[in-house]
């Protein structure tokens, strides 16, 4: 062969084929025809960006650590306006953190969810929001909850509203991480009154089991004409490591039970809070923050076994998406174009420790076509990369790997 001549057989072609070509795939061309809604992320119906904006209407006492809301809802349409629950705490100090939960007190909050109630908040446009008040007060002792009611979310089920929330009987970081259950209020109307049933509707998994300190993050929806809760545990501390955080499956005919969790629990390796929403005949859930799989959406055909389908930046902390079809028992589910998360110490400040609510908007709809959502990557800000410097102790061991090499 002549210098500079290219010997190629069936070389992929320079115009991206849309449909598998019938030729030999490595490994990961396989996967992008096979695994994603589309090829690119483009046309992948489950892959966006996430835009942000500061809701109006919430005051945090100048962002003191006094006041926080987090751990949104997902949102829901009703009586002509937009409804949101979430975490409320007021407490006269700021929390002093888990690692000092035996200096916690009724007034002085552990962690930032710690002696919160729920409240909600209605808009008529999800950016200007009118808080409406308590909807789910702490209970008396010693019902579930006494201590703290937190992380809530909405089912609506045969014209009746449930709110299901963490319900705490001890300050968080009293054993380690979090001890607590999952518990449930229900009314007739988005507005209340709540009844409390003071009882553990989902328990926490017996002694040895991944999920028998904490069931978290709570997250309703109907599918084969059941209730699909999705919840999230951690466990798993070692000596050497954090807490792993897993999600899991639980299914009742019932809104109040009884609960059945899923024997493949754990049902998703990674994230933090739950976000879910019906995707065509499938679900799809939000994998933020923790884990091997962390920062994808991933997908299940049969609401359990999840797969990737697409690698997003800048996801929305505890996302709380409006879902005009979670409940409708949707085979045909449609996506989300926005809702409410949370930002934790919007200033950066451990000391005065709270979480505000946010909006997010997205394109992982059907029904919308927003070609400025289906960009890739972001742009950082210079200053957001060098705050990710590097340690005295990282600097040193360079230096001495430096040495090592000067020595040779
Ligand atoms: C979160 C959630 C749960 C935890 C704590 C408050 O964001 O996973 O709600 O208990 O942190």
């Amino acid at each position: 062969m002549a210098v500079g001549q290219v010997k190629t057989t069936n070389a992929f072609p320079y115009n991206f084929p849309e449909e598998k070509p019938n030729m030999p795939l490595s490994a990961a061309m396989q996967r992008n025809y096979d695994n994603y809604m589309g090829i690119r992320p483009e046309t992948n119906e489950l892959y966006t960006q996430f835009k942000y904006t500061k809701l109006k209407g919430f005051d945090y006492n100048g962002g003191d650590g006094t006041i926080s809301r987090r751990d949104p809802s997902k949102v829901i349409f009703a009586n002509g306006k937009y409804y949101i629950w979430y975490t409320h705490r007021k407490t006269p100090v700021p929390p002093i953190g888990l690692h000092r939960a035996k200096e916690s007190s009724e007034t002085i909050p552990s962690a930032d969810w710690d002696l919160s109630d729920i409240y909600y908040a209605t808009s008529e446009d999800g950016f200007t929001w009118k808080e409406q008040g308590v909807a789910v007060p702490r209970p008396p002792k010693p019902h579930v909850g006494h201590r703290s009611v937190t992380t809530t979310d909405i089912l609506v089920f045969k014209g009746k509203y449930y709110l299901y929330y963490q319900g705490f009987t001890e300050a968080p970081g009293l054993n380690g991480g979090d001890y607590c259950p999952v518990a449930v209020s229900y009314a007739n109307s988005p507005d209340g009154p709540w009844t409390a049933t003071n009882k553990i509707v989902i328990p926490n998994g017996k002694p040895g089991e991944w999920d028998q300190h904490s069931i978290h993050d709570p997250f309703p929806m109907v599918h084969n004409g059941k209730i699909y809760l999705y919840y999230k545990s951690d466990f798993g501390k070692s000596k050497t490591t954090g807490m792993v955080r897993m999600h899991g499956l639980a299914i009742a005919d019932d809104p109040l039970g009884p609960f059945e969790k899923h024997p493949l629990n754990p049902i998703l390796n990674s994230g933090h809070e739950t976000t879910l929403f019906p995707f065509k005949e499938g679900v799809a859930a939000f994998a933020i923050r923790d884990g091997n799989e962390s920062n994808t959406i991933q997908y299940a055909k049969d609401w359990v076994n999840f797969e990737i389908a697409s690698t997003v930046e800048m996801m929305p902390d505890a996302a709380g998406p409006f879902i005009p079809d979670a409940f409708t028992n949707t085979k045909k589910g449609r996506g989300i174009t926005w809702g409410i998360s949370h930002f934790a110490r919007p200033h950066g400040d451990w000391n005065r420790n709270h979480i505000i609510l946010l909006r997010f908007d997205c394109d992982l709809s059907l029904d919308v076509e927003d070609k400025a959502m289906k960009k890739h990557h972001i742009i950082r800000e210079f200053e957001t990369i060098l705050k990710h410097g590097l340690s005295g102790n990282q600097k040193k061991r360079i230096a001495k790997e430096n040495e090592k090499l000067m020595r040779q």
